[in-house]
């Protein structure tokens, strides 16, 4: 039987700090009151508030150089299970994963299916991956994939993405996210028409085949693993793309896959007002896509985003329905408390927009008072919601501290013992 934290745990750690979270919220709720906002409201609008681990986030991550594989890791989709499982467990903010194939690929779903829901998690999003040759692939993906020049190089990528939408039915997942390293390492090296039109053929042949009632999720990245041009580099590209395909398709924003410095919260309002917005890959860089913690750089960026999410879903902007997902590479701390501050720091953003005085707001830009408008604007960012994220833990049966309870429950430790170490180390993400 493998180890798993018993919900005594959480109580006796939650019973341990009860006494403070109660004075801190009955504090924070007296500040909120004075400004009319009711505490409660917000706390059980931030406990709705759900965002997805991707599978390959819960293993060490690495870079072209090196992975160093850390204690306890996961051997495999099951494995991984069990870690997603433990960060909903202790933050109720993760009911979901997004799997990634052929990285999570198994022999039987249906077992896979009945395991994720025995472990109590869900599956949001499938991820295809023609970035990487397998074993034993027919034609290679050096040159491209989905826009390779070959047809039979298209062909064999088309088919993998049906083939992830046909493995996704049988998870209950309902859309499917295309990330495509496809591009250029130098100027000539391909026709940048040619590739786009071949991308709307392929996709268009995904989309034929998408059921009903999914989507399909285009995600933009303005350069690596090319380093002259990607096909999709950026949001008019993937705009251009889901308007041609049309209503399925959606525009997914990696906060990652930028130039430094672009106002990704302004990309955000466009796609929202395009009725095209997908949702988000959740992390946070200093430079290139560096798959960082979300919120662990510039936690004011992820704050002007969830402003926009704020406003469009209190203005009932059309077709607004984000997928929240997080996208990390965890090279350095355990995956684990990684995904468990990210998530939290996610919805710490979520909750602090949800305070923002928008008609104050809207009044003060329409008299162009902009000191006015812009601390009324930040006035969510500088308020202190921890008590409101750990209420929304407690009421939910988690913990009001997810890393003291993890480090109290030695989780790590049991995995090392039940996951044999694997051989020798490698590089690369995952
Ligand atoms: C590409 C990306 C994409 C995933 C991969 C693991 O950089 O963000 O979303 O498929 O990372
Ligand atoms: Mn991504």
């Amino acid at each position: 039987m493998s180890y798993r934290i018993s919900d005594a745990l959480i109580s006796e750690e939650n019973a341990r700090l009860a006494a403070a979270q109660d004075e801190d919220y009955a504090a924070l709720g007296r500040r909120l009151e004075r400004g009319g906002v009711d505490i409660d409201a917000i706390t059980a609008k931030t406990a709705a508030f759900a965002v997805a681990v991707p599978t390959w986030g819960v293993g060490t991550g690495g870079t072209r150089f090196a992975r160093f594989p850390g204690p306890g890791e996961p051997r495999g989709i099951f494995d991984k299970l069990e870690d997603c499982a433990t960060i909903h467990q202790l933050t109720r903010a993760t009911p979901t994963c997004s799997p990634h194939f052929p990285w999570d690929k198994v022999s039987d779903y249906r077992e896979l299916a009945e395991r994720a829901k025995a472990v109590g998690v869900g599956f949001d999003a499938v991820n295809s991956n023609t970035f990487q040759d397998q074993p034993r692939q027919k034609l290679s993906y050096k040159f491209g994939s989905l826009t390779h020049s070959q047809k039979a190089v298209r062909d064999q990528a088309v088919a993998h993405n049906l083939e992830c939408i046909e493995i996704g039915g049988k998870l209950g997942s309902k859309a499917l996210t295309v990330w495509i390293a496809d591009g250029s390492n130098f100027p000539g090296q391909s026709n940048l028409n040619r590739v786009f039109d071949w991308y709307l053929d392929s996709l268009g042949a995904i989309y034929s085949h998408l059921p009903g009632d999914w989507r399909v999720f285009l995600e933009h990245k303005l350069y690596e693993p090319a380093f002259y041009s990607m096909v999709i580099a950026d949001w008019g590209s993937s705009l251009m793309a889901a308007q041609a395909l049309c209503p399925k398709a959606y525009c997914l924003v990696d906060l990652g896959h930028h130039a430094p410095n672009v106002n990704i919260e302004q990309i955000v309002a466009r796609l929202i007002r395009a009725g095209k917005l997908a949702g988000f890959h959740f992390n946070d860089s200093k430079y290139g896509d560096d798959d960082l913690d979300a919120g662990s750089i510039d936690p004011f960026r992820l704050y002007r985003v969830f402003n926009e999410l704020v406003d469009a879903a209190e203005r009932g902007a059309a077709g607004f329905d984000p997928a929240y997902m997080l996208d990390q590479s965890h090279n350095v701390t355990d995956p684990i408390e990684s995904l468990i501050v990210s998530a939290v720091e996610v919805q710490r953003a979520y909750a602090q927009a949800l305070l923002v005085d928008r008609p104050a707001l809207e009044a003060a830009q329409n008299a162009d008072d902009v000191m006015a408008a812009l601390r009324i604007f930040k006035a969510g960012f500088v308020t202190d919601v921890s008590p409101i994220l750990a209420e929304a833990r407690r009421r939910a049966g988690g913990a009001i501290d997810p890393i003291a309870v993890y480090r109290a429950s030695n989780y790590r430790a049991h995995k090392a013992n039940e996951r044999p170490a694997a051989a020798g180390s490698s590089s690369g993400i995952v």
